[in-house]
């Protein structure tokens, strides 16, 4: 088999670069590890920035988001018992759209489906050769047989896990991580959302937040221990703690109910530098992690694919290596600034274990600050929305 790009992942940031790929003309080809029905059932990020609307709108894969989606002008954060909302369309004329990472990816694959694109499902021990020439290949098992697919270029879509950066000499890698000490308890249910925005609750007791998928499935999240195990967390105990967390109206109304999914995710920031060695280039969360607070993970894959597919683009139709050249400055000067902001957010609204009570009042005087100033308002809703691309 050959190919112009294998793409190595078939998540978000994989199945987006695969459609604007192929609406520029260049032939691709997806590995995937696991199966169809493995991906949809994970549960994950919820708020698309315009941008990513933008850039399913431009493959044509959003009239089901366009539909179903929820759009938001703004979130609540509640702390000292008070709700305080920030008008973000007022700051930024900008909205987020509440729309599932398994609905987008879903939606994708079943465009991918329909153009009649190749995905290999399933494929074991994916390898990655010859990136540092112009001949690259990859090399898969499937069904204990190997294959070996020649490209031009790799496109490393494969998640923190993946192997794609794995496939990097470390010496030529620059790490820059931190590791929060705590988790997200996550559950879903089919009740509505106790409120018609999100909820981002500073609370002593740790972090909650509000979500939802549609008018009649809500997704709430709870700051945890890193030890915690889902197993002891029965939904009466969930909902007893969520309880707590909230302010005294949100606490009063919330409608509860059995859970359909709970799990506990770790809180990172990461970032590897840089995004391009030689015809492989890493996007996604191959690249880096942000923390969930800013809802931030998969429009940062969205605004790296958009990148790449540029940078691709104007290699084959203007035989011009200028973007593939600039994709990691380009892609990182984005990422770096929504790391910034995701920490910024995890940092404001979590417990710190051992935190002193001078750290304690400079977070408090932060949200103070917060809901008192409009140029801190409009600083957050301009990261919250989205950076420009
Ligand atoms: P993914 O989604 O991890 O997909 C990578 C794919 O690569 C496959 N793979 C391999 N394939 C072949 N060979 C190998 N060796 C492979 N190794 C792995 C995997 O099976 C998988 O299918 O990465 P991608 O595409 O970069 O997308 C990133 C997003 O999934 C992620 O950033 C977001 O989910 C983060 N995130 C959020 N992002 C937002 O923008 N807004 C949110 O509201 C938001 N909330 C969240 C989140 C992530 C969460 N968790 C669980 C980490 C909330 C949570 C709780
Ligand atoms: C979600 O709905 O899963 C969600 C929303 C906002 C966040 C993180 C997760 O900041």
């Amino acid at each position: 088999m050959r190919t112009q790009v294998a793409i190595i992942g078939g998540g978000p940031a994989g199945l987006l670069l695969g459609q604007l790929l192929h609406r520029y003309g260049i032939d691709n080809v997806i590995f995937e590890r696991k199966d169809r029905d493995y991906i949809l059932g994970r549960i994950r990020a919820g708020v698309l920035e315009q941008g990513t609307v933008g850039l399913l709108d431009e493959v044509g894969v959003s009239a089901r988001l366009h539909q179903d989606g929820l759009v938001h002008h703004g979130i609540e954060l509640a702390f000292g018992g008070a709700r305080h909302r920030i008008d973000m369309t007022k700051a930024t004329g900008k909205t987020v759209t509440v729309y599932g990472q398994t609905e987008v990816t879903r939606d994708l694959m079943d465009a991918r489906l329909a153009a009649g694109l190749t995905t290999v499902y399933d494929a074991d021990n994916v390898g990655l050769h010859d990136f540092d020439g112009t001949q690259p290949r990859i090399r898969y098992e499937k069904d204990g047989k190997t294959h070996e697919v020649a490209c031009d270029f790799i496109a490393g879509c494969d998640g923190f896990h993946g192997v794609s950066r794995q496939s990097v000499k470390p010496e030529a890698l620059t790490v820059f991580e931190r590791v929060y000490p705590f988790g997200w308890l996550g559950l879903l249910s089919d009740t509505p959302p106790v409120s018609d925005e999100l909820i981002y609750n500073n609370h002593e007791r740790g972090f909650a937040l509000c979500s939802m998928r549609s008018p009649h499935r809500s997704r709430y999240y709870l700051q945890c221990a890193l030890d915690e195990q889902v197993e002891n967390w029965s939904d009466d105990k969930f909902w007893e703690e969520l309880r707590r967390r909230l302010d005294p109206e949100a606490a009063a109304t919330i409608v509860t109910g059995l859970s359909i999914e709970k799990s506990i995710a770790p809180l990172r920031s990461f970032v590897a530098e840089p995004m391009r060695f030689g015809r492989l280039f890493l996007a996604g969360d191959a690249a880096h992690i942000v923390p969930p607070t800013g809802a931030k993970g998969l429009n940062l894959a969205a605004s790296d694919v958009h990148y790449l597919s540029t940078a691709l683009r104007e290699f084959y139709t203007e035989k011009s290596a200028a973007g593939i050249d600039d994709y990691s400055r380009r892609a990182l000067g984005r990422v770096w600034k929504a790391e910034r902001f995701s920490w910024w957010m995890t940092s404001m609204l979590h417990r710190f274990p051992g935190t002193d009570e001078f750290s304690s009042r400079i977070q408090r005087a932060e949200l103070a600050y917060l809901i008192d100033s409009d140029a801190a308002k409009t600083s957050l809703s301009e990261n919250y929305v989205g950076l420009p691309y």
